[in-house]
């Protein structure tokens, strides 16, 4: 896979000028957005991954083999955000949302370990009302012990209402789960199914990935 960051941006004026599909990474704050599009790129410093939680701020674009657009938006949920930070994190992901015409898709992330939280059962229901459709990932399954994982994932889908074969259980530690994510992507966009071979390649390149406090886009 072909990966490169395009632009961080702050509102419309920055959103790129392109017609390429956006598939927006979505979830809480910590959850795992920045470590899944690394882990999913096989590039560990594409995203700004931290240790402490609203690590990312802006709007982050990076374009997939010229074909699609994955973006990096700042979580939802963190509470030690003041309240004018808040609105303006609050009014960016609005007018993102509401008005780029580009998105085509939300991989909306929840933690495998717990239940989803009510601002996650809110935010697949707006995506819901806004007919844009939402793949769902469970992220950090690698915490979760094997014999307890399937009873996790039917958990999730149970609060979410959703067949659990729709759940894609993911880790970007272990770098599992990630080409069934590409799968179903590039069935909703209507690309070429994910070549075999290209895939094995990917993930033998890397090795597990570890945190970084190093990216080439915003600085926290
Ligand atoms: N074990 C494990 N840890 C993970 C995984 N994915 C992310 N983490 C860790 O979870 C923490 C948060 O990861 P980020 O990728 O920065 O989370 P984020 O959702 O981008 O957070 P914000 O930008 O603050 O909204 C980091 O310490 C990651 O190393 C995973 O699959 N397995
Ligand atoms: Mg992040």
């Amino acid at each position: 896979m072909n990966s490169e960051f395009v632009v961080s941006s702050s509102g419309r004026d920055s959103w790129p000028e392109s017609e390429l599909p956006e598939v927006v990474v979505v979830g809480r704050s910590n959850v795992g957005k920045s470590s899944f599009i690394n882990a999913f790129t096989g590039k560990k410093r594409l995203a700004y991954v931290g240790n402490t939680p609203g690590k990312t701020r802006l709007l982050n674009f990076f374009a997939i083999d010229g074909d699609w657009m994955l973006v990096d938006v700042p979580g939802y949920g963190y509470a030690k955000m003041s309240k004018s930070q808040l609105m303006q994190l609050g009014q960016m992901m609005d007018d993102y949302f509401q008005n780029r015409e580009n998105i085509k898709a939300v991989v909306q992330l929840v933690d495998s370990r717990h239940d989803p939280t009510a601002d996650d059962i809110d935010m697949i229901g707006f995506f819901k009302e806004m007919h844009i459709p939402v793949v769902i990932v469970a992220t950090k399954i690698d915490k979760v012990p094997k014999t307890k994982r399937p009873a996790h994932l039917k958990a999730i889908a149970k609060k979410i209402q959703i067949p659990v074969k729709n759940i894609l259980p993911v880790s970007s530690v272990e770098l599992t789960g990630l080409r069934e994510v590409e799968q179903k992507i590039r069935e909703l966009l209507e690309l070429d199914p994910v070549q075999e071979s290209d895939a094995v390649a990917e993930e033998s390149a890397m090795t597990p990935a570890e945190n970084s406090e190093q990216s080439n886009t915003e600085q926290a």
